[in-house]
């Protein structure tokens, strides 16, 4: 019977256990650059099978918050190098989470103070969080958006293969592309957020259409086999919306199978939130899903997440349900998650005041167990 505890090879990358860290913003990188503190923090956490980064925007159009990492200038790269130089020789794995917020942004935090792009200009019922001058943070409703126009989509999906380059170049494992949670990826995919009229917008194969051709851009460039990629079918994260989710994800990983992709991440129900969360009148279908993906040929390792604790990761794993469990409050407050999750140990529980913004506190300087039992 396959452990929480047996490696696995998922594309191209061997990992030592199925604990993955999930994808968590921090805001603790001013001017967009991974910095020394950011090292300490990966490295601390590097004995998870795979680490995958918080969100990190491909451009400075891609930027929606404060102080959350790019990997656009070369002093990101440079940072982001050193974080994956220590992951790795702690013996660790570490992918980057690919951004494009698309409308979740705010005229302060774009070029030129300019309106952020989206699949169409309806503005979402959502904030971002900003930094004022004095250095306290604020959350401020996200600004209105322009729609792309169609001459302008090109230009974006050669932004995610120049920053898949750049993060290979950087020494990551893989990438993946952050298609959840109700940012451009995801706007484009749901109705409630895409009311296009060109080849972008309508039914469900247009809707996907740029989905697809971001995978297409990154995966010709580094390979289908160090991709992998995030969607949350009926979050309601970032106002997201859809009446037919079951639809449109069936669709969304039937294509994703004629690639061999790395992994295949879910959020189950709400992000960081109830795990049966619905929208519409029928519970979503997960299992469903999987069998479409793997009915499909799709031959990727699935990746499960949100709200799961020991006994949920270890039975999803043992009973073939999911490959991989990514964790991602329990891996803020406890670095070595999987020595304690192994040997049954008791967690220390996340400090809600200090995940966004702020320097060591709540970030690097939560116990390990061999200091709390000694
Ligand atoms: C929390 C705060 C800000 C951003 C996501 C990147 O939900 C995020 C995010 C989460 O995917």
């Amino acid at each position: 019977m396959t452990s929480l505890f047996d490696p696995i090879k998922i594309g191209d990358i061997q990992l030592a256990n199925r604990i993955v860290m999930a994808p968590l913003t921090r805001n603790r990188s001013p001017g967009a650059v991974p910095n020394t503190l950011n090292v300490t923090y990966y490295e601390q956490r590097a004995s998870a099978g795979l680490l995958i980064t918080e969100a990190t925007a491909i451009t400075h159009q891609g930027q929606g918050y404060a102080d959350v990492p790019g990997l656009y200038t070369k002093e990101a790269l440079d940072g982001w190098r050193q974080v994956t130089g220590a992951v790795h020789k702690a013996g660790g794995k570490i992918v980057v989470q690919m951004w494009h917020v698309g409308r979740i942004s705010h005229t302060s935090l774009q070029p030129n103070g300019g309106k952020p792009v989206s699949a169409s200009a309806i503005q979402a019922k959502s904030k971002t969080y900003l930094i004022n001058e004095d250095g306290t943070g604020t959350f401020a409703e996200t600004s209105e958006p322009r729609a792309l126009e169609l001459v302008e989509i090109p230009g974006i999906l050669e932004d995610y293969r120049k920053a898949a380059r750049a993060a290979i170049d950087a020494g990551f494992d893989g990438v993946e592309i952050h298609a959840a949670n109700g940012y451009l990826i995801d706007q484009f995919l749901r109705s409630g957020s895409n009311v296009r009229t060109d080849q972008y917008g309508g039914p469900i194969e247009n809707r996907a259409r740029f989905l697809f051709e971001v995978v297409d851009a990154i995966t010709r460039e580094i390979g289908e086999g160090r991709t992998g990629i995030r969607i949350s079918p009926v979050t309601p994260a970032n106002d997201s919306s859809d009446p037919d989710a079951q639809a449109l994800f069936t669709y969304v990983v039937e294509g994703l199978a004629k690639y061999k992709l790395s992994y295949i991440h879910i959020i189950e129900g709400a992000t960081g939130g109830p795990r049966d969360f619905q929208q519409g009148d029928k519970p979503f279908d997960y299992k469903a899903l999987q069998h479409a993906y793997e009915k499909a040929g799709g031959k990727a390792a699935w990746m499960t997440n949100n709200g799961y604790d020991r006994e949920l990761a270890i039975q999803s794993v043992e009973e073939g349900k999911t490959d991989l469990v990514a964790f991602g409050k329990p891996f803020i407050a406890n670095p070595d998650l999987v020595q304690r999750l192994k040997d049954n140990a008791p967690l220390n529980t996340p400090d809600q005041a200090t995940f966004y913004g702020g320097g060591a506190k709540g970030y690097t300087d939560y116990p390990l167990l061999e200091q709390q039992v000694a």
